[in-house]
């Protein structure tokens, strides 16, 4: 969309100051983001989202989560005495009358949050006291949810990490094969390791998860792109909240170690590079811990390595379904993105299978520090 309408859109909303330009902004896969400037003495700075409506289908019911999330947060940390609780969760801007999304005359969703300057966010991460600030943001998130009853929440994205309803829409992928992609050699070979492994996942999920741990409020897409950290390295605030919804807690802890313990990048062409970083695995689950222990059970923490494997081998097979579907879901940036992803997903996954030993001890190793 050309500049000037992106940032017509943004004078919809109750900025402080007029809106005089919009950028790209971020590297998510759904969303489409802007950085607006306004002209504002305050240099007040915002966010604009053009949601993806192909994936959210309720926009009003993700706004309604989203708000309900941010207030109860907010308040845990204006509780805990915090000196500026509004900079510790998402903001949401309202549009001038006072809704939390405006729709276009072309019927296109927008949002707008503040943007909070002097913080970051990493799609990789160098140092473990990164690691160690991403844990103690998701624990403490999970743990200020916690008293939030689930019901108050709608299902967004219904069977988000359902193994059955992922690996279903795979088969189905398949055979509408809608992109003319599913017979190509590559794919095959992904799809072997993929059906491989569907009883074992299937049957771990059942006996580690489903019968032993109960569902709480979770964020759902832990990666570590979504933690701000300040100047001094620490955790500012958790974003991304379209999908806080209830789940189990092992597929947050999966999800952030996918992405915290990969030497290499998410869809990184270059395999030999997708190595495991056992000091940062260690980081982010002594952050996790400090926070999430006294809430967790037993069980729970026993399921935190199943999560580990189970969350990467979902991400193969969503990326392989929606190269197989001609792309449609994730936003791609060249012609076999998503082909990439999965093939670097499915590295992670073998990297992480032959280490699950080292990976235990480090976990007891947190556990009991
Ligand atoms: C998508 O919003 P974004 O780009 O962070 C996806 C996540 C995946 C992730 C993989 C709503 O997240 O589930 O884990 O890509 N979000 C949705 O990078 O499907
Ligand atoms: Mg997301």
């Amino acid at each position: 969309m050309e500049p000037e309408n992106v940032v017509h859109i943004a004078s919809q909303f109750a900025t402080h100051g007029k809106p005089i330009s919009a950028n790209r902004f971020g590297s998510g896969h759904i969303n489409d983001t802007y950085r607006v400037d306004t002209d504002g003495s305050d240099q007040e700075a915002y966010l604009l989202q053009r949601i993806n409506a192909f994936i959210f289908k309720d926009v009003p019911k993700l706004m309604d989560n989203m708000s309900l999330v941010c207030c109860h947060i907010r308040k845990k940390f204006q509780d805990a005495g915090e000196k500026r609780p509004e900079t510790r969760s998402v903001t949401i801007v309202p549009t001038t009358d006072g809704r939390s999304f405006f729709r276009s005359e072309t019927g296109e969703f927008w949002r707008m949050f503040i943007l909070l300057e002097d913080t970051w966010s990493y799609d990789t991460l160098e140092t473990a006291d990164q690691a160690y600030a991403g844990g103690v943001a998701f624990g403490q998130f999970q743990k200020q949810l916690s008293d939030l009853p689930a019901e108050n929440l709608h299902v967004i994205l219904p069977r988000f990490h359902d193994i059955s309803y992922r690996v279903d829409n795979l088969r189905s992928a398949i055979v509408c094969n809608k992109g003319k992609r599913a017979d190509e050699s590559e794919v095959r070979v992904l799809l072997e390791q993929i059906f491989s492994r569907e009883a074992d996942i299937r049957a771990g999920f059942e006996k580690q998860i489903a019968k032993a741990t109960p569902k709480r409020i979770i964020h759902n897409d832990t990666k570590f792109n979504n933690v701000l950290l300040n100047a001094a390295g620490e955790v500012q605030c958790v974003i991304d909240l379209d999908t806080v919804m209830p789940g189990y807690v092992a597929y947050d802890f999966g999800d952030a170690i996918r992405t915290i313990i990969n030497n290499g990048a998410e869809d990184d062409p270059y395999l030999d590079r997708i190595t495991l970083n056992f000091p940062l695995f260690e980081a982010y689950t002594e952050g996790y811990l400090s926070q999430a222990k006294e809430f967790l059970t037993d069980a729970e923490v026993e399921s935190l390595l199943f999560g580990v494997r189970l969350i990467p081998f979902l991400q193969v097979v969503r990326f392989i379904t929606d190269y197989i579907d001609g792309d449609v879901y994730y936003r791609v940036h060249y012609l076999d993105h998503n082909l990439v992803r999965a093939k670097a997903q499915l590295k992670l996954l073998l990297e992480l299978e032959s280490n699950e030993e080292k990976l235990e001890k480090i976990l007891n190793k947190a556990l009991i520090s």
